[in-house]
């Protein structure tokens, strides 16, 4: 008996040696995940590399679009988490207010409009992102677009939180004379930087955060900010790149080239990561701001809609988290709803926070991201301009004209050319040989409701049959227009600012 029970538990210890040995093999950030959880111990926290691509559309990335080729992308977005339903405001300054405060865009003032020439600023009265992660140990660093403000040096990066600021403060400019109009605009810290040797803005963003990662002490929880100008108009590439692409339209081989172009500089950020040795307890998010333009060469097919519009294709972005450790289901698909404003409660949870404020519209998704949890987001605003759009549960509720402009995907009436069709006569935009395709006309009613469970491309405007949906969504989106505040004031640059030619901070501090 004695002896039976000894042989067993040989047969269990081997057995669990055996099972423990394959998970170290083959599970190894499974058991990761749980040793952590299971030891009780909070985990160190992790450094947070979170990108941001500019304009960059649904139909942008290779796991969306087999034309395009982005294998460091889809290599790190299909090892770990693909988030489906992404949603950002429909341009850039609003989804970075977001981004950077945990609050919906009409709630900053921000809603509008992007801001052009530094005419308006966030707001000091909010608590910003890297200024959280700073207070929590981390270094911060931002390496890229800010476009933000500028009036006073307040506003800027270094005085936000931030360690550091490589990069621009407007939304676009030249990716090799970094001018926009007359106006050189590049910085480090708050001095302009004249040695950018007219290079080319991704390969200069890349090699900064590289340096960034190199001289990073491993033991300090590091968080990267890295919006880059790709993909944004003006269309500019090396030729290297629009060659990969020399099949397409050249606005669109160009574009297609810029996204290879940063692709390659993601890869080499994470090989850099991986060598500084910054990879084993790395948070890494990528995340478009908006749709694509397709007159700037960018697609969101087979979404509806582009950039600065409310239909899905300006505002369901490219998003997907990476991380070899954090996650209990990697090489995975979410289908939940998030919001640019989740990423603020989000981060702060990743890195150990208990300490996040529960009136803001972002809510914590860290652990429906990292565990599968139940989700936390039956709603979405979309934003409220005047035009406006809410989505509540399956149900999509749009209020006034959601935009309407040429290449927004409309049922094609006059289609030239070959090309792929849905059943409805959309077709594929790569397939556009010219430019006299014609778009249909906007919603002409007060009110579109679509079923975006059944109805992902919003073709079916269901309003008229299901008033009691639309009269429910009304009351949602009237409480949310009911939190709205005004347009931040307008405190544009003075013309002795303007004079200089160099985009110089603080004239509202005079
Ligand atoms: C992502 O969303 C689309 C609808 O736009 C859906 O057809 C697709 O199945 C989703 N992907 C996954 C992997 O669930
Ligand atoms: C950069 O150029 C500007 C404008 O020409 C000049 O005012 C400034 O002193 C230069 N800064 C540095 C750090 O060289
Ligand atoms: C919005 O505010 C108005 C005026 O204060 C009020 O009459 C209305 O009931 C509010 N609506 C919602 C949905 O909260
Ligand atoms: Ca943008």
């Amino acid at each position: 008996m004695k002896f039976k029970i000894q042989a067993l538990f040989v047969v269990i210890t081997v057995f669990s040696l055996i099972v423990t040995v394959a998970n170290l093999y083959s599970f190894n950030k499974q058991l990761h995940f749980f040793a952590l959880r299971l030891s009780g111990r909070s985990p160190p926290p992790p450094h947070i590399i979170f990108i941001v691509a500019d304009d960059l559309g649904w139909s942008d990335v290779s796991w969306h679009n087999p034309n395009m080729i982005t294998p460091n992308l889809e290599k790190l977005a299909r090892s770990g988490l693909i988030l489906n339903y992404s949603y950002v405001a429909p341009r850039c300054s609003p989804t970075r207010a977001s981004l950077m405060t945990g609050y919906y865009p009409h709630r900053i003032g921000l809603q509008y409009q992007v801001i052009n020439h530094g005419d308006r600023s966030l707001p000091l009265s909010f608590d910003v992102l890297p200024r959280k992660l700073k207070d929590m140990g981390y270094a911060t660093h931002i390496v890229g677009k800010w476009h933000l403000g500028l009036c006073s040096w307040k506003h800027t990066p270094t005085f936000r939180g931030f360690d550091s600021f490589f990069g621009y403060y407007s939304g676009r400019e030249d990716y090799y004379t970094h001018k926009i109009g007359n106006m050189y605009d590049f910085n480090f810290n708050t001095e302009v930087y004249n040695d950018t040797k007219q290079q080319y803005s991704t390969f200069l963003f890349r090699d900064r955060a590289v340096d960034i990662i190199k001289q990073h002490n491993p033991s300090v929880p590091l968080f990267l900010y890295l919006p880059f100008q790709a993909v944004h108009g003006t269309l500019q590439v090396p030729p290297k790149y629009s060659k990969m692409y020399s099949h397409l339209n050249r606005h669109r081989a160009t574009y297609s080239g810029m996204v290879t172009a940063m692709d390659e500089a993601v890869g080499d950020v994470v090989s850099a990561l991986e060598q500084r040795g910054l990879s084993d307890n790395l948070l890494l998010v990528f995340l478009s701001d908006n749709g694509g333009r397709p007159i700037k060469g960018g697609y969101n097919w087979p979404l509806r809609g582009i950039k600065n519009t409310l239909w899905e294709g300006g505002t369901r972005a490219v998003n997907f988290v990476y991380s070899k450790t954090l996650l209990k289901d990697s090489s995975s698909v979410s289908n939940h709803l998030m919001n640019a404003a989740d990423w603020f409660p989000t981060f702060l949870a990743a890195a150990g926070s208990k300490d996040v404020d529960l009136d803001m519209d972002g809510v914590n998704q860290w652990d429906v991201i990292s565990k599968g949890a139940q989700p936390v987001r039956s709603e979405h605003v979309y934003n409220i301009e005047g035009r406006a759009a809410i989505r509540v549960g399956e149900y999509k509720l749009i209020k006034g004209d959601p935009g309407f402009q040429l290449g927004e995907h409309q049922p094609v009436f006059n289609f030239i050319g070959k090309g792929r069709k849905t059943a409805n006569g959309w077709i594929a935009p790569e397939d556009i040989g010219s430019q006299k395709t014609k778009f249909g006309k906007p919603i002409a009613k007060k009110y579109g409701l679509f079923n975006l469970h059944d109805d992902p491309l919003e073709e079916h405007d269901i309003s008229e049959d299901f008033p009691d949906i639309v009269e429910k969504l009304i009351g949602r989106l009237h409480h949310h227009i009911n939190l709205s505040v005004p347009y931040v004031k307008s405190t544009p640059m003075t013309n002795d600012y303007s004079r200089l030619n160099v985009m110089t901070p603080g004239w509202c501090d005079k």
